[in-house]
């Protein structure tokens, strides 16, 4: 049977905007109060799936949250009207209002951890939301992330879907940032590859010294423990501390991979000769051959890696066997990572092509092509249970255009959040897209 990997692309919301809001996240620390442009940062997102649809990838779209969330100001003690709620937060505590408005949860890559049927225990494909606890803004979008998740992957024989880990820093889980699968075909029992930044538990394991490492261990294998993986599918390495320190805030800041295939950054991980052993005698019994290409610290260092965003790119399969990377156009920009594309493609090794895109207005916040997508693979059967309507065609592209021209704005600052009728324009935008991409009520204003 034909497998795929699909793409489903977050959608970026209406209030998107440069908040300051993660600490260790560099360039949502140093783009913090800029003004951003939520309309062009839609579409620049819808650009890139078209351009992949177009290419002949599978490729779906991802819903954006309800923002302001207002329900999450009135657990913090905000009260009266939704208007009064969001003008009494904006007086008397301006940063729990900003985070209330984050469009974060357009990076789905922090979704959630993704399964496919032959990895798991039961031949169904797993989800499980993450509970990404490190950062209040990103905490509150796991209950709607479920529900969404509910609504395009509803049939049961085929999809199971697991709530969030329990919502301490203990079990910190960031989803498919810190999570790779490597397989002969899509459709192929696969080796997982679980990457957290600290132990919870056992204080054997180091730790960064400055910046949070947001993804625990013991979270990697309570979600290897609910999907039902084998052991014998499974590889777990620790991020090395250093890199988080230097702003790896996740893993796939300096990692990527793809079927057979790891491209990684010389100090992205912790006894790496160990990991790349275990990934490929394990993927061996499989039937697959592990290849990995390391770019070495004196090509890039773990600073450009930050700024270009050089490992946040997608690492997709051609026909033919061979890889195309998507990166962000800031890597063009960065004369040593460049030059390091340029060589890496001139070698007839398996990756032949980048083809670059903007993506600035997600950029700015620390959020690259690969963080704007959910990996999810597919059977063809697995694929036709899809709920179609959130399958890219050139109608859909056409309709998510327009609604994007319609509702969103094009400036947007603090002040703008403030706005009470705000929240009043997006919930219609909102409530419009639900019928668009047909997930039913999803949002809290649709079903409270
Ligand atoms: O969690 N930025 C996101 C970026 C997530 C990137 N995702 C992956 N690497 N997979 C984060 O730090 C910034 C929001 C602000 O500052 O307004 C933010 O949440």
């Amino acid at each position: 049977m034909k497998s795929y990997e699909v793409n489903f692309d977050g959608l970026v919301g209406p209030t998107h905007n440069y908040g300051g809001l993660s600490y260790g996240n560099v360039a949502s620390q140093s783009n913090s109060q800029q003004s951003s442009n939520p309309k062009e940062a839609a579409l620049q997102g819808l650009a890139k799936m078209k351009a992949l649809m177009d290419m002949g990838f599978q490729q779906g779209v991802l819903a954006p949250q309800e923002r302001p969330d207002v329900a999450a100001l009135r657990r913090l003690g905000f009260a009266g009207s939704d208007a009064q709620v969001i003008q009494q937060a904006a007086k008397e505590a301006m940063p729990l209002l900003v985070a209330s408005c984050s469009a974060s949860s357009m990076w789905v890559a922090n979704a959630a951890t993704v399964s496919p049927s032959a990895d798991t225990a039961d031949g169904r494909v797993h989800f499980t939301a993450a509970n990404l606890n490190c950062k209040y803004h990103r905490s509150i979008e796991h209950p709607t992330t479920s529900r969404v998740l509910g609504a395009m992957f509803a049939n049961q024989q085929h999809f199971a879907h697991h709530a969030a880990l329990p919502a301490v820093a203990q079990f910190g889980d960031e989803g498919a940032a810190n999570h790779t699968r490597f397989c002969r075909a899509y459709g192929e029992a696969g080796v997982e590859f679980f990457v957290f930044g600290r132990s919870a538990f056992d204080t054997r394991y180091p730790a960064p010294q400055k910046y949070p490492a947001r993804q625990t261990l013991e979270a990697s294998q309570a979600v290897a423990r609910l999907h039902g993986l084998r052991e014998e599918g499974v590889v777990y390495a620790q991020q090395n501390p250093s890199v988080i320190d230097q702003g790896v805030f996740h893993n796939d800041v300096i990692a990527v991979g793809n079927g057979e295939v790891l491209f990684y950054h010389e100090d992205a991980f912790l006894e790496t000769d160990k990991m790349l052993a275990e990934l490929s005698s394990k993927l061996a019994k499989v039937g697959g051959k592990f290849q990995s290409v390391c770019v070495p610290r004196s090509a890039v260092t773990v600073d450009d890696a930050v700024r270009s965003y050089l490992f946040n790119s997608q690492l997709l399969s051609r026909p033919d066997g061979s890889m195309l990377l998507i990166v962000p156009e800031e890597c063009r920009g960065n004369e040593r990572v460049w030059q390091y594309l340029q060589g890496l493609t001139g070698t007839g090794g398996v990756i032949r092509e980048v083809k670059v895109f903007d993506l600035k207005q997600s950029m700015q916040n620390g959020g690259g092509p690969a963080c704007l997508r959910l990996r999810v693979a597919l059977n063809e059967t697995e694929l036709a249970a899809v709920n179609p309507g959130v399958i890219m065609t050139a109608p859909l592209y056409d309709s998510l255009t327009q609604w994007v021209e319609r509702h969103y704005r094009d400036r947007m600052t603090e002040n703008d959040l403030a706005d009470p009728q705000l929240l009043l324009e997006c919930r219609g935008a909102l409530d419009e897209l639900t019928q668009i991409l047909k997930l039913g009520s999803v949002y809290p204003f649709q079903i409270n």
